[in-house]
């Protein structure tokens, strides 16, 4: 669908100056600049996030406010390093080097990070999960990855089967008792012990840095595995895209289970030297502004899904928040709806600008700068260094508005360097010569901005015409009765396809045949007569992942009672 609605560029403090000129002229090498392995050759991702702004006497800048409901701590840079340090060294004494796989299942702390970057600091392999995985979750990851040592919390020990993971040899507890004849430690007794005269393992750009698990919608979820010179793309993402400065307060709510809370909540902000802000504890609309304001945040990156949430919670709580300090906000895991942009103008006067990637892709690689006219509901256009492209199944480029696979052109630096034990899959996402497929389906406008259509098993095929299942669920939550909705196609003798939507009301809405009607109608006339939902189904809430992905196919596996395939990944 096209839009003529365009709101302007910022024009205040930029790294970037023009789109244009900077897409035309770039060089990934001029980033590498910036790090200390452009002279020695030697690699560590947590050197060049923490350790190197120490060394060039920015130690006592603050890197991490955390707060959650019971705690508050303020650690330096120097803080952060020596914590981190120390971790390396309790891994060292327990004999763990280089290519080794360290998980972490933890509540988001300051503790889960300094384990975090303890790990990359001995050269071993990082694997965060998210602290609401139930047991089967817990295993299979651990399975695969065949973990040797796990960081976890004496709450959460319950759902490790430590007598199935015969790979696994030892536990740290945060918070807990040391067993060690059994390959139980205290975090803290250990972290007492530990000299926090500490040598960095140096490795090469291309070797192990951190595993992700992410769902398919069939199997066992896949081991996305990246290598330290990801930070590169981390790195100049930060500046360009999330437009960190160096006096910044930068949030994001990402949990680090999700790769968005790893590469740009840790990677992003620490390699730029940029005061990052952790919020542990459950979201609530009060909560999140008061955490804007209480610590200044100037830059804010978060996902559809919250800002969904804090759209429906109204404005009042916005009014009890100082957010004047705010000058940046960004989103990225979903389609961004434009409904949703246009409601952060009004609530705080901000332009939220969409990114586009994947846990694959390890960084973002379509984004909206600072700089650059947004155009509310696409997700911009390529980053720098990057050529994406629409193409057909045989690798054919589709012109301007036809919709197709979008693809990238290989390689860049955060690219996913193997599925763990799984070259097959692997190799599925570069069965076209020269290209990643991303398995999203969607289309370039004459501008050259990108339009997000669907995964490419959502696009809906109804009468002949396809339908991006995410222009019909963005029309739906213009309604003032719509909280979300998911769409999908149901297969109909007719029409090949029909679309059905699932909605979530707002409070204060009673679901009926007329309001069914009503939002049919609503669609019909704001849309098309061809993507009304011919089905209309109303539930208290949408299957989600913990990202905050609205899960097509498992309400496609409801409606044709079908089976939903691994559910490791859905919210509670
Ligand atoms: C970072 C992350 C990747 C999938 C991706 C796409 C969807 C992400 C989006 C978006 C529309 C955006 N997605 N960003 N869809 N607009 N701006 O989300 O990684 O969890 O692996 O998900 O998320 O479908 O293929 P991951």
């Amino acid at each position: 669908m096209k839009t003529t609605e365009l709101i302007e560029a910022m024009t205040t403090g930029h790294n970037m100056e023009s789109y244009e000129q900077t897409y035309a002229s770039f060089q990934w090498e001029e980033g590498e600049k910036a790090f200390s392995w452009y002279k020695t050759g030697k690699v560590n991702a947590a050197h060049e996030a923490i350790d190197r702004h120490v060394e060039s006497g920015r130690g006592e800048h603050p890197a991490l406010l955390y707060s959650d409901p019971d705690r508050t701590n303020q650690y330096t840079f120097r803080e952060v390093k020596e914590q981190s340090d120390k971790f390396g060294n309790v891994l060292r004494k327990l004999g763990i080097g280089k290519g080794e796989r360290v998980f972490i299942f933890m509540p988001r702390t300051p503790e889960l990070y300094f384990s975090f970057l303890g790990t990359l600091k001995v050269g071993a392999i990082a694997g965060p999960l998210f602290e609401a995985f139930m047991e089967g979750a817990v295993r299979d990851r651990l399975v695969d990855s065949e973990a040797i040592a796990l960081v976890t919390t004496p709450d959460l020990l319950s759902r490790v089967p430590h007598h199935e993971l015969p790979a696994l040899k030892h536990i740290i507890l945060v918070g807990g008792e040391a067993d060690e004849a059994h390959g139980f430690y205290s975090f803290e007794k250990e972290m007492d012990a530990a000299s926090s005269s500490f040598e960095i393992e140096w490795v090469d750009r291309e070797d192990g840095m951190l595993i992700h698990y992410t769902s398919g919608s069939t199997g066992k979820p896949k081991g996305v595995y990246h290598v330290h010179n990801a930070m590169l793309q981390h790195y100049q993402t930060g500046k360009w895209v999330l437009d960190l400065q160096s006096e910044d307060i930068y949030w994001c709510t990402a949990d680090p289970g999700w790769v968005t809370g790893t590469a740009y909540g840790i990677f992003a902000p620490w390699l730029n030297g940029v005061t990052n802000v952790i919020r542990g504890g459950r979201f609530s609309p009060e909560d999140w502004y008061q955490t804007l304001a209480k610590n200044g945040v100037t830059v804010w990156y978060s996902a559809p899904t919250a800002f969904r949430m804090l759209m429906g919670a109204g404005e009042e709580p916005i009014k009890q928040a100082d957010l004047s300090k705010l000058r940046h906000v960004l989103s990225v895991g979903e389609p961004l709806n434009p409904e949703v942009v246009r409601w952060g103008l009004k609530a705080f006067n901000q332009r939220i600008h969409d990114s586009w990637w994947m846990t694959e892709t390890g960084g973002i690689l379509i984004s909206n700068y600072p700089t650059m006219e947004i155009k509310p509901g696409s997700m911009g256009k390529p980053f720098p260094g990057i050529q994406a492209a629409i193409i057909d199944d045989e690798g054919r480029e589709l012109p301007p508005m036809q919709m197709g696979n979008l693809a990238i052109r290989t390689p860049w630096p955060s690219l996913m360097q193997k599925i763990w034990k799984n070259k097959a899959k692997y190799e599925e996402y570069f069965r076209v010569e020269g290209w990643y497929i991303s398995g999203d389906s969607a289309y370039r406008d004459e501008d050259g901005y990108f339009w997000f259509q669907g995964r490419i098993d959502d696009v809906i095929n109804t009468s002949g015409e396809r339908v991006g299942p995410f222009e019909v669920e963005s029309k739906l939550v213009e309604h003032p009765a719509v909280a979300e909705a998911g769409v999908i196609g149901k297969p109909d003798p007719m029409r090949g396809e029909i679309i059905k939507a699932f909605i979530a009301l707002r409070k204060g809405y009673e679901a009926s045949d007329e309001l069914k009607e009503e939002i049919r109608l609503f669609v019909k006339e704001g849309l098309a007569a061809h993507a009304a939902p011919r089905e209309i189904e109303f539930k208290d809430k949408l299957p989600k992942t913990r990202s905050g992905k609205i899960m097509r196919r498992v309400l496609k596996a409801w409606e044709l009672d079908l089976p939903t395939g691994d559910l490791s990944t859905m919210e509670d």
